[in-house]
């Protein structure tokens, strides 16, 4: 016999559903997904609207007290302004893209996103359900489009996944700092919604990793007995400043930063001497050869050619799968920057000899010296160079102004004369390279950041790539300052071939007067013609009430001059100008050698 109370309990729980059912047929699909991004925190989502998307768009206008549209011009700016926000916030952004096209475009700035390791969630609008497989209308397949820039990317086709499948989506771009993509058909996004409400609470634990206690020790014995100890920082080093700077201090060691580390490590640090790289300085090059043992804290600094060949190497990185990629590595240790040092401070030993130390800081001084010396602007005296332009936006922006940098030699002149203090940011493409990113960029900063700085140095060739979303400073009322470094040409890869040998075709720009293009788009433009415009121009437009754009016209000529340049570099200037003399642009090369050595 069935108790007469487990009927009544059966009866209840049917109704409760049924009444859950009831609730949710006036909801759609899209609305559990927006309702959902909301409870998780989600502010805005970045994108560009179509049919397909139309069921999300339409949810956020309905909710829109707690969420926003952030309606830009190209999908790979919503998703490159998503990283931005991502990596200012540490928290989940969204971008969205409708099918096909609006899929494609977003691509290149989710892989951005991907390398450079931000939480990232994309909303892929898809073609109808039953048209897949048919070479429908914009018909892509997304899950081999995102494959390679995502760590998770599923195809909702049927309403009772969501909202499990979009949590599980966040969660993995929350665990593994990464991209998920949801692929969502336009109809079923329309579709009534029929799982249950949407039950994300989004509490992420967060673990403690540290190496085990034997290797701990291991690590100490191995840093006490080395002489000459050199730390190489990276991005993994956010959060250990004071942990990082007592243990360089016990180590009498000198210590590197790889450009994403900058904001970390390079402020309040008597050990700091500088990036090493083709854009670095010597004095950090030199740091690295010179050492006997190299620390590698949070770092995947790319180019093997400038770690040392013989010194005892031992990296720290929180992901297993990183260690030992870059270079020969004697021990590997995973683990959390902070908590590693944390951990192994106790056990070392204060060297007494800061014969090391010493020279690493004076070659410093003396880089810093040098590169100082190229940061001058004499009234009337023209080209501009672009190192003054660098200096002087690092001299009048405020303390905690947030910068970005495009690829090509603004990311040079950011990383060599850009100062950070704990509280400015700097974000650039540094991992996946990509230009035009300083702008969208800047977008997703100042949206999160309305009132702070935020200040986009550009190349005329990224500038121009992406401007459309020029406009969306204006549609947005976004008070971004954008810095041109108009050089007529595609400098950075001039460079490049140059240094390797060839002449320098396809990388020059017609001359653009962009200060023009911003008036025509009703924003504040400038243009800088003379060094001594710049100073003035810049404090106009960041005292300016809204967007603003200083065009500075700067030498294309000035050369990068590596920490070290080896041997087929030099063959490839040489040839180069042989090659220029016989071509008949001799002119060049006096050009070149009044800038860079007569100045
Ligand atoms: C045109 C151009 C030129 C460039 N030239 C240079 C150059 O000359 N010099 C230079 O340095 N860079 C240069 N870069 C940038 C370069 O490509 C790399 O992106 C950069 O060096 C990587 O910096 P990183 O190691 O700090 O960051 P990432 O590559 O992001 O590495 C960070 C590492 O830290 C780990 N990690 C994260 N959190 C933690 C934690 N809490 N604890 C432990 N580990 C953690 C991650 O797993 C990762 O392995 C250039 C970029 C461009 C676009
Ligand atoms: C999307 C993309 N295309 C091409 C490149 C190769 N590339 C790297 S830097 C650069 C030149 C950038 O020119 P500009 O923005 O004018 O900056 P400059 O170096 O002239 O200051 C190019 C073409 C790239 N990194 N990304
Ligand atoms: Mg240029």
């Amino acid at each position: 016999m069935v108790p007469i109370k487990s009927i009544f309990n059966f009866l209840r729980i049917q109704i409760k559903q049924s009444e859950d059912k009831i609730v949710l047929a006036k909801k759609k699909v899209a609305d559990v997904i927006v309702e959902s991004l909301i409870a998780a925190g989600v502010k805005r989502v970045y994108g560009i609207s179509g049919d397909s998307l139309n069921g999300i768009t339409d949810s956020i206008r309905e909710h829109n007290k707690d969420i926003s549209w952030i309606h830009v011009r190209h999908e790979e700016s919503a998703a490159f302004a998503a990283g931005s926000e991502a990596h200012l916030t540490g928290n989940l952004a969204v971008c969205a893209g409708s099918c096909g096209p609006g899929n494609t475009h977003l691509v290149n700035g989710l892989y951005d996103c991907y390398r450079s390791r931000v939480p990232v969630l994309a909303i892929a609008a898809h073609i109808p359900i039953r048209e897949i497989g048919s070479a429908y209308f914009q018909e892509t397949h997304p899950e081999l489009l995102f494959r390679e820039c995502s760590q998770y990317c599923e195809l909702v086709s049927h309403p009772e996944q969501v909202p499990r499948v979009l949590e599980i989506a966040m969660r993995t771009a929350i665990s593994l700092c990464g991209v998920a993509i949801v692929i969502l058909p336009g109809d079923v996004a329309l579709q009534e919604a029929v799982s249950s409400r949407p039950f994300i609470s989004f509490k992420q634990s967060k673990a403690t990793i540290r190496p085990s206690k034997k290797e701990i020790t291991r690590l100490a014995e191995a840093l006490n007995s080395a002489q000459k100890v050199t730390i190489l920082g990276g991005a993994g080093c956010d959060g250990a400043h004071s942990e990082l700077v007592q243990v360089a201090g016990l180590l009498q060691a000198p210590i590197v930063h790889a450009m994403r580390g900058k904001e970390f490590i390079e402020y309040d640090n008597p050990y700091d001497v500088g990036m090493t790289g083709l854009l670095g300085f010597s004095s950090g090059y030199h740091a690295m050869m010179d050492s006997d043992l190299l620390l590698m804290l949070g770092t995947d600094f790319p180019y093997q050619q400038f770690y040392p060949p013989r010194a005892y190497i031992i990296q720290v990185d929180i992901r297993g799968e990183q260690i030992g990629r870059r270079t020969k590595v004697d021990l590997g240790l995973v683990g959390d920057v902070r908590e590693t040092l944390v951990a192994v401070k106790p056990l070392l030993n204060r060297k007494s000899d800061k014969g090391h130390l010493r020279a690493s800081l004076d070659h410093y001084k003396k880089s810093r010296k040098d590169l100082d010396s190229y940061a001058v602007g004499e009234p009337g005296r023209t080209p501009i160079h672009p190192q003054y332009v660098a200096k002087i936006i690092n001299d009048v922006a405020a303390d905690d102004a947030i910068f970005t940098c495009d690829v090509g030699t603004p990311t040079l002149w950011a990383a060599r004369y850009l100062k950070m203090n704990g509280r400015r940011r700097l974000l650039g493409s540094f991992s996946h390279g990509s230009m035009a990113n300083a702008l969208p960029q800047a977008i997703g900063a100042q949206q999160v950041y309305p009132k702070r700085q935020v200040i986009c140095l550009s190349g005329d060739g990224g500038f121009s790539m992406l401007m459309g979303d020029f406009l969306s400073l204006k549609q947005l009322k976004l008070p971004v300052k954008i810095i041109i470094f108009n050089n007529g040409a595609l400098s950075f890869v001039e460079l490049e071939m140059k240094a390797a040998g060839l002449l320098t075709f396809g990388t020059s720009l017609i001359d653009t007067d962009f200060s023009k293009l911003a008036d025509a788009a009703g924003i504040l433009g400038l243009r800088a013609e003379k060094p001594e415009q710049v100073e003035q121009m810049l404090n106009q437009a960041l005292e300016h009430n809204g967007p603003a754009l200083v065009d500075v016209i700067v030498n294309p000529q000035e050369l990068l001059i590596p920490p070290s340049i080896n041997l087929e570099q030099i063959r490839g200037f040489t040839l180069y100008m042989i090659k220029a003399v016989l071509n008949g642009r001799g002119d060049e090369i006096v050009d070149l050698a009044k800038t860079n050595l007569f100045r």
